[in-house]
């Protein structure tokens, strides 16, 4: 990935750098800023689009660029040499990623989990409006796929959207004003569980109907084909949107038009309490994709990395022009389907298998084992999360609610 000067100068005039704020074979975040340049109006930070190692910088602090420039080439998560191994890698070997970049991985997955285990506890409480549908259980298929993806990218998503939303960079704060209902949600309060999103930080608003975001995925991709941009969009969806002819209207289109849209099928093997072989003679999802002449791939979406990388390999072919791909990510939903479903339906054995095979746990495990962490580092990343999480429910509870005259306001039609 590499980071350019971005056209900041209104005159036209070189940019200084002034100093760099990232070292060469340090990590950088989605979204950290990595240097620091002067134009004739402002001192400015310019920021990077994804995860990476820093390997070069390629102008000097002191030195000036044009818009356009290259400043700096960062690497992807692997890289940086004498880090332990993890992974398996897609061609079979081993990969080298940075610690930091497991340890975000970590600290993401167990943010969603805490996050849904709160929020659960405040609806039991009575105090949240609404109704909830959970993702206990998922969180790799989120966080692993947002991971992949830059910051300008899209994502959409469905009803079970807090672990999307998490992922992609909602803060916990405007998250739970939204579930509280505050003007100061992410959506103004308007918008609630099953329509969390923020079209800044590239999540659209979440559609509960099933199947509704993959036409809109489709539409979005179409945009970014049209206007040459390089954003791909992810559209996430549960395996009960598979039988649903929106599914294959927008598919079949994605394909003909060869649209930058990574379809990402988390299939918790139910649609509410109905199995998937109750609805599906094949119930490999994956196989969808080349009835209509595109990849599909099954990746076991309990681990993280392997979502990770299956979920980087297709944004490139997505990015450059060879998607549509339909990956198929196979997980297991740990709650009912919402708030009031017991679950009763999903069979015993069948649960404590995938309780085995818990995302958090496994990805933990292969970080002590790695000797990427140690339990006091996994400790102390949950009470952080966990104090975070207190912090912003106080706030939410008092957080101001809409006022009448809001009623029309942001709304498409009245
Ligand atoms: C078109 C439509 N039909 C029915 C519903 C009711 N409904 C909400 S969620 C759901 C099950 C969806 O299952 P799946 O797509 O597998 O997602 P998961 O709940 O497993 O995440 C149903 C039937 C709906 N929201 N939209
Ligand atoms: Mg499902």
């Amino acid at each position: 990935m590499n980071l350019k000067m971005p056209d900041l100068s209104t005159t036209g005039s070189p940019i200084k750098v002034t100093r760099w704020l990232v070292e060469v074979g340090d990590f950088v975040e989605r979204g950290q800023a990595v240097v620091e340049v002067e134009t004739d109006k402002a001192t400015m930070e310019v920021e990077a689009l994804g995860f990476g190692t820093l390997l070069q910088q390629l102008v000097a602090a002191g030195g000036e660029a044009s818009a356009g420039d290259l400043l700096a080439v960062i690497g992807d998560a692997r890289a940086a040499s004498g880090m332990p191994v993890t992974g398996n890698g897609r061609g079979g070997g081993e990969i080298n990623y940075h610690r930091d970049f497991l340890l975000s991985l970590y600290e993401r997955m167990v943010l969603v989990r805490q996050f849904e285990d709160r929020v659960r506890a405040l609806f039991l409480e009575g105090i949240m409006p609404g109704t909830i549908h959970q993702c206990q259980g998922q969180e790799a298929t989120a966080v692993g796929v947002c991971a992949a993806l830059r910051s300008d990218d899209f994502i959409t998503s469905t009803f079970r959207g807090h672990g999307h939303a998490l992922a992609k960079g909602l803060t916990v704060q405007e998250m739970l004003d939204e579930l509280f209902g505050a003007v100061t949600g992410c959506c103004r309060g308007k918008g609630g569980s099953m329509h969390i999103g923020n079209l800044e930080k590239g999540m659209m608003p979440a559609i509960a109907i099933v199947a509704g975001g993959i036409p809109l995925a489709t539409g979005m991709a179409l945009a970014f084909k049209l206007r040459k941009t390089k954003e791909i969009v992810a559209c996430f969806f549960g395996d009960g949107a598979v039988a649903e002819g929106a599914f294959h209207e927008a598919l079949n289109m994605a394909a003909l038009w060869s649209l930058p849209v990574l379809f990402v099928c988390e299939n918790n093997l139910y649609g509410a309490s109905t199995r998937i072989d109750q609805v599906m003679k094949n119930t490999r999802v994956s196989d969808r994709a080349a009835s209509y002449g595109f990849r599909g791939e099954t990746v076991d979406g309990n681990d993280v990395l392997e979502v990770y990388e299956a979920a980087t390999q297709a944004a490139e072919e997505c990015r450059s022009g060879r998607g549509p791909v339909l990956l198929e990510l196979q997980t297991y939903r740990r709650t009912g389907h919402s708030r009031r479903d017991p679950c009763h339906y999903q069979p015993k054995e069948e649960r404590a298998t995938w309780s085995a095979n818990d995302p958090i746990t496994r990805f933990a495990q292969a970080l002590l084992v790695g000797g990427n962490a140690d339990l006091d580092d996994l400790d102390r990343i949950q009470k952080e999360i966990d104090d975070e999480i207190e912090r912003a429910v106080e706030k939410a509870k008092t957080a101001p609610k809409p006022v009448l005259s809001d009623l029309l306001t942001d709304v498409y039609a009245s």
